[in-house]
């Protein structure tokens, strides 16, 4: 090691000295509830939650098929006699038509459970549905580095988004700089909020409770503390929650 390098690792690892205790001590933003999307809230992560499983079975399989079929191979016919030559083959058409028509159809199924279901994740329940007429529209904005919800009735909350249980929640999302990532994992919406342009997600929960969220975008030094928290409420106290908002800013 050159003494140059030397010296300005010794620099480094003292000016590391200097400021971890400074990092350490300051306030560290805490994720307000569960974000595991595994333990379902709501009806759109049971469907990511179904998919998501029928997808690790399916590959599970093909991982036990496909590699028990080279242990197989290998241990089957291995090598026994330094001369041994193996029996050659040339082609197998039904099996192959198999590896070829098998894939083929699972990937095609696969794909059309996605489709389906994607629709369902982006827009919500069938607009024909009663439950598509109790749907609650919701502005969500982000910035650097908060987040602030536009609830009807031009009422506005900041960092906390409160929504009635049992009801759809249609979230139009945007952002006032650069581009944010609005994720609630266990209520299943996850989407980019962009300048300039205006997404949509879907979201709803079917027990009360506090979940947490966060920016999933990197977006400036204040990302770690773009957290979003939810509550879930029942339908009279998020009504009550709404009379004692501040009126929207943005
Ligand atoms: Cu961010």
């Amino acid at each position: 090691m050159s003494l140059v390098r030397a010296v300005r690792l010794g620099k480094a690892a003292l000016a590391l000295g200097v400021v971890t205790p400074a990092v350490v001590a300051a306030p560290v933003p805490v994720l307000a509830g569960n974000t595991n999307f595994l333990n379902g809230g709501g009806p759109p992560v049971d469907t990511i939650d179904m998919l998501f499983w029928v997808f690790v079975a399916c590959a599970s399989l093909i991982l036990i098929g496909v590699g028990g079929a080279i242990l197989y191979a290998a241990v089957r016919f291995r090598r026994r006699d330094p001369d041994e030559m193996p029996r050659q083959i040339h082609g197998h058409n039904r099996l192959e038509l198999a590896w070829t028509i098998g894939p083929l159809v699972l990937l095609a199924a696969l794909f059309v459970l996605n489709v389906v279901n994607v629709g369902y994740l982006r827009h919500g329940p069938n607009p024909a549905s009663a439950a598509a007429r109790q749907e609650i529209h919701i502005r969500v904005i982000g910035r650097q580095f908060y987040w602030t919800f536009d609830y009807p009735g031009g009422k506005s909350s900041l960092r906390t988004l409160v929504i009635p249980v049992n009801t759809p929640i249609e979230l139009s999302t945007e952002s006032l700089d650069v581009i944010h990532g609005f994720w609630v994992p266990n209520l299943g919406a996850k989407i980019d909020a962009l300048p300039g342009i205006v997404n949509h997600a879907f979201l709803e929960a079917n027990r009360t409770g506090t979940f947490g969220g966060q920016c999933y975008e990197f977006c400036g030094l204040g990302h770690d503390q773009m957290l979003i928290t939810v509550k879930v409420v029942s339908m009279s106290q998020y009504q009550s929650y709404l009379q004692h908002l501040p009126a929207s800013s943005a």
